[in-house]
């Protein structure tokens, strides 16, 4: 019989949504419309909310600058709080611009690292005004020809535009630095890999932490022991939850690879990086494509829920006592009861407890809330990723 005496830890956790995975979605051949995609920042954060209240797990929504850019950022915030939710990491967007053909922070023209600059300027100042703490920067630089560009000077360039970015920052501020192996430069991205945004994270200051976005690495990638690396070092800052068969996809995270998700929710267990005082953001960076949106992201919250709550359930005394003892079998098999254990009903009755429905997606589906908001967003313009 597995021990449920700590899945009260979920109580302390929390999961931030991507505002842009209400929005419409799709590949570089087609974006699918939907009714009821919300039409402007506020209908984003309204759905974002609706998850929170099915799940009580997502009390935060990301937002992206220009995309989700307002006139009256007081207004969203209270909008935001009006319903229950608060408004998280600021991200920045440095790929949607003719100049930036050559890459922005890390541009061969000062004039374009300048630009590129002072729209993380423009996104601190929205950070004051919303409340938020984290900066995140996913920086879409590299080149796509050998020769074309010195990936030394690069270098120097992104040190030097990162130092003034952090130089900008509140006391209270955090810059989140991701990585991402290739897409869209193919021959070599600035920021690749987990190194790479480590080594300039430490160079910046203790306020510069790393982002881990799962679909951002080689197929094979063994993420979890870098996951171990970077809360050693006191450096994971934030993950982009999403699962992925081949490269970016962006899928609902736990869908493509529950077993990975569940790995790297046991690393963190084991340093105890659930728990708020690691300052570890759990968010999402997801894209539905396909599926409905709300309901894409309510599966999502729960299957982040349910890996965690399996790794919440590992015997760690057996464990180590095994690992100690050198006993390989043993230690294997703790790890995998913890696994196949089935979590459902544990979560079902925790949330029945907590005043929340056993089972979120079904009464989603049978709140009417998609057709409500199908019928009154009409007219206007759809959020659509990239617009
Ligand atoms: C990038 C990266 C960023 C996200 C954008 C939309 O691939 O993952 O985190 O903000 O996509
Ligand atoms: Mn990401």
């Amino acid at each position: 019989m597995a021990d449920l005496s700590r899945l009260n830890e979920l109580d302390e956790f929390s999961i931030e949504l991507p505002s842009w995975a209400f929005g419409n979605a799709g590949t570089r051949f087609k974006v699918f419309g939907s009714p009821g995609v919300p039409r402007d920042p506020f209908e984003k954060i309204s759905d974002a909310a609706e998850v929170n209240r099915l799940t009580g797990l997502a009390p935060r929504v990301s937002l992206h600058i220009p995309w989700d850019k307002v006139d009256d950022w007081s207004a969203l915030r209270a909008h935001a709080k009006s319903e229950g939710v608060r408004i998280g990491a600021i991200n920045s967007n440095l790929f949607q611009d003719d100049e930036y053909r050559l890459g922005s922070l890390c541009h061969p023209e000062k004039k374009v690292r300048d630009k590129a600059i002072q729209h993380h300027a423009e996104c601190i100042d929205i950070m004051r005004v919303t409340g938020s703490n984290d900066l995140k920067l996913w920086l879409p630089d590299g080149t796509n020809y050998p020769g074309q560009d010195s990936i030394r000077d690069r270098q120097d360039r992104l040190a030097d535009s990162l130092a003034r970015i952090y130089a900008l920052l509140d006391e209270d501020q955090r810059l989140l630095l991701e990585y991402k192996l290739f897409e869209p430069a193919f021959y070599h991205m600035d920021i690749p890999d987990w190194g790479t945004s480590f080594v300039h994270c430490v160079a910046l200051g203790e306020r510069a932490v790393v982002v881990l976005d799962t679909g951002h690495h080689a197929p094979g990638t063994n993420i979890e022991f870098i996951v171990a690396m970077l809360l050693r070092a006191g450096r994971l800052g934030a993950f982009d939850f999403n699962s992925r068969f081949y490269a970016d996809d962006d899928l609902m995270v736990g869908s493509a690879d529950p077993f990975q998700l569940f790995r790297i929710l046991h690393e963190i267990v084991q340093q105890e990086a659930h728990r708020p005082s690691s300052g570890v953001n759990f968010m999402l960076d997801q894209c539905h494509n396909i599926e409905p949106k709300v309901e894409g992201q309510l599966r999502s919250v729960l299957n982040v829920e349910e890996a965690l709550a399996k790794a919440l359930i590992v015997d760690h005394e057996a464990l180590r006592e095994a690992q100690q003892t050198g006993d390989v079998l043993a230690a294997n098999g703790i790890l995998m009861d913890a696994y196949r254990t089935d979590m459902r009903p544990a979560l079902a009755d925790r949330r029945e407890r907590r005043g929340l429905p056993r089972d979120p997606v079904e009464t989603y589906r049978r709140s009417g809330y998609f057709d409500r908001v199908a019928e009154q967003r009409v007219g206007g313009r759809q959020a659509s990723w990239g617009a």
